[in-house]
């Protein structure tokens, strides 16, 4: 049982509770010790054996929360859940997956109409049923309809990378323990960054194969091997992700890398590149056509395979960073020198949306300002929501101007002995409201230093409305971003319907900047868009939009967005020191 496994065990006991209509506050503490859970960084079962330490020191887990997670980690059951699961039809959790159908809802239709599969969801969309329900209508049935069609998409099932990434690193972690393994890397989607991915690929240097898999094998989070052949193998691992590990020979070790990294449209126009120059890639190495004899070529006898850079080389390119290779311009910028220095970590200054116990985070603004100096950030910007926002107690005016005095006072404080660690701007997360407009007043706004808009309700209206929306609040004086633009949740919630053309055009004219919410479920701009927003001249800003201490770790995941987008620091606001970014946004 990973921590991932037992958050959703608690995830699914929250939604079966809630099914039942039980007590709001008993629902409420099993989603957030899964929240807790899914964001540990230690495993459960660690901090359980450590005897200096208790699971009821973790936030939000007390005594019967300790006692159920010991039972899942001891049986990998938990009665409760099966209690549960015998009570509540076995339709309603696939119901449940239907983007906008919570646990009433889908009780009401269930109680209705007798829906018991997906399939039956859908069909009574079709012949208008649903439409007939009591708090239903036929917005809510067309609306359901098309999210059915999300649901089912399997390419709405993927891992998010911020998930793959966790099992990756103690993976390879444990691999590098293996004496047998020269060197070890991890290679496909998870390296190239993508926001999801469908299996995780190894590629190991070693001459004892066999020992490698083996190794592989007993790896304590494995659950199962799924194929074993000569040098490849397959196991299950953690969240049901599949390991695919090849092992090879330290001559072919850059040729496999490049290879299993992919993607394979990138890897198709490497190897045409290769072959006008009389050249073939393959996952052993580089070789000359003309050397062929008629078994192809022999393993290892190539030109060069070593290293990932020698097999750019030899077809005449730089290496091109694993981001950027999904068959799209990497190619044109490469010949051409123009391959970008993509954006890093490291360059981050600042964070620019952020939410504290004010509305619905769960840390303090003394609390964040601290973990924010502690992770090195010259500043940060506190945006809380607005009023609009009324189920995470949004601020209306007299509370936020309470807030942005707490912020003059901790500034003045943290400024006392000399240079501040950290400057904390007054911002706020305006909402656009569904009938256009903004949550607060102008004069309010007027006095921020920093307006996050974003787009929270409504989500179905049609295009224009939308976009008509999101362009009022770009042109509006005080607002200096749009957050998370297209309100996708991956796996959760398709993106609404919004003109992105016209959004990005607008944002290039008024120098409204454009982010990326470093969310792993958000990552919105994607790497399209915020490509598309590079090329227009369009400045993004990567923020965590950050709801708890932990949250402001997330970062590194709007980086890789941003990579893959082919972001360089000086497309990327928060990269500029504070009295950069003042200038930036015409203020200085
Ligand atoms: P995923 O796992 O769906 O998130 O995506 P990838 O890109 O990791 O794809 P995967 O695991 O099927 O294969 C890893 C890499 O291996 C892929 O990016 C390119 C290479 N590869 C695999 N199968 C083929 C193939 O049939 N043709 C070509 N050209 N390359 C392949
Ligand atoms: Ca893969
Ligand atoms: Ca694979
Ligand atoms: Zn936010």
């Amino acid at each position: 049982m990973t921590n991932a496994d037992i958050a959703a065990a608690f995830d699914h006991v929250a939604d079966l509770l809630e099914y039942q209509g039980d007590n709001v506050f008993r629902v409420r503490a099993y989603r957030n010790a899964a929240r807790t859970i899914q964001a540990l960084v230690e495993s459960v079962a660690s901090v359980r054996t450590d005897p200096s330490r208790s699971l009821t020191d973790l936030e939000g887990i007390g005594g019967d929360l300790a006692t159920k997670i010991e039972a899942l980690l001891d049986t990998g059951r938990l009665p409760l859940l099966d209690q549960l699961r015998e009570q509540v039809p076995a339709a309603a959790f696939d119901l449940m997956r239907v983007p906008g159908l919570g646990p009433k809802k889908v009780k009401l239709l269930i109680d209705a109409l007798g829906i018991d599969s997906l399939d039956a969801l859908e069909a009574a969309c079709r012949d208008g049923r649903v439409a007939g329900v009591k708090g239903f209508g036929a917005k809510t049935q067309a609306a359901i309809l098309g999210n059915i069609a999300f649901a089912k998409d399997p390419a709405n099932s993927r891992l998010l990378w911020h998930d793959a990434d966790a099992i990756a690193t103690r993976l390879l972690e444990w691999m590098r323990r293996c004496p047998q393994v020269r060197q070890v890397e991890g290679a496909g989607s998870w390296r190239r960054g993508k926001e999801t991915i469908g299996d995780l690929d190894l590629v190991v240097d070693s001459t004892d194969a066999g020992a490698v898999m083996n190794h592989l094998e007993h790896w304590p989070d494995a659950v199962g091997v799924l194929q074993r052949g000569d040098t490849k193998t397959s196991i299950r691992g953690p969240q049901n992700l599949q390991i695919d590990l090849r092992v090879v020979a330290a001559e072919s070790f850059g040729a496999a890398l490049q290879y299993f990294t992919g993607s394979k449209e990138h890897n198709v126009r490497l190897r045409s590149l290769a072959r006008e120059r009389g050249l073939t890639i393959n996952e052993y190495g580089v070789h000359r056509l003309a050397d062929l004899s008629g078994d192809g070529p022999a393993r290892g006898s190539g030109m060069a395979g070593r290293t990932e850079a020698a097999v750019y080389e030899a077809v005449g390119l730089p290496w091109i960073p694993p981001e950027l290779r999904e068959g799209r311009d990497e190619f044109d910028r490469a010949t051409s020198g123009t391959l970008p220095a993509l954006v890093e970590l490291a360059d981050i200054r600042g964070d620019l949306h952020m939410h504290t116990t004010e509305t619905d985070g769960e840390d303090t603004l003394a609390d964040m300002a601290r973990a924010a100096v502690e992770r090195g950030l010259e500043y940060i910007a506190i945006t809380d929501h607005g009023q609009r926002v009324t189920m995470a107690r949004g601020l209306d005016r007299r509370r936020l101007l309470a807030q942005w005095d707490a912020i003059d006072r901790l500034n003045e404080s943290l400024a006392r002995d000399g240079d501040p660690p950290l400057v904390v701007l007054k911002g706020i997360e305006v909402d656009m409201l569904e009938k256009g407009g903004l949550d607060l007043p102008d004069e309010v706004l007027a006095r921020a230093d920093w307006v996050v808009a974003s787009l929270h309700y409504g989500q179905n209206q049609p295009r224009d409305r939308i976009t008509a929306r999101i362009l009022e609040a770009i042109e509006h004086p005080c607002v200096r971003v749009i957050g998370h633009p297209t309100g996708r949740l991956i796996n959760k919630r398709p993106a609404y319907d919004v003109d992105m053309e016209a959004v990005i055009e607008a944002a290039a004219r008024t120098g409204t900047f454009l982010e990326i919410n470093a969310n792993p479920w958000r990552l919105d701009l994607d790497d399209v868009h915020a490509a598309a927003a590079r090329r227009a001249g369009v400045k993004l800003v990567i923020s965590t939009d950050a709801h708890s201490i932990r949250g402001l770790d997330v970062m590194r995941c709007g980086v890789m967005q941003a990579r893959r987008a082919g972001l360089e620091k000086a497309d990327v606001a928060n990269t500029r020191s504070l009295a950069e970014l003042t200038r930036l946004m015409g203020r200085g």
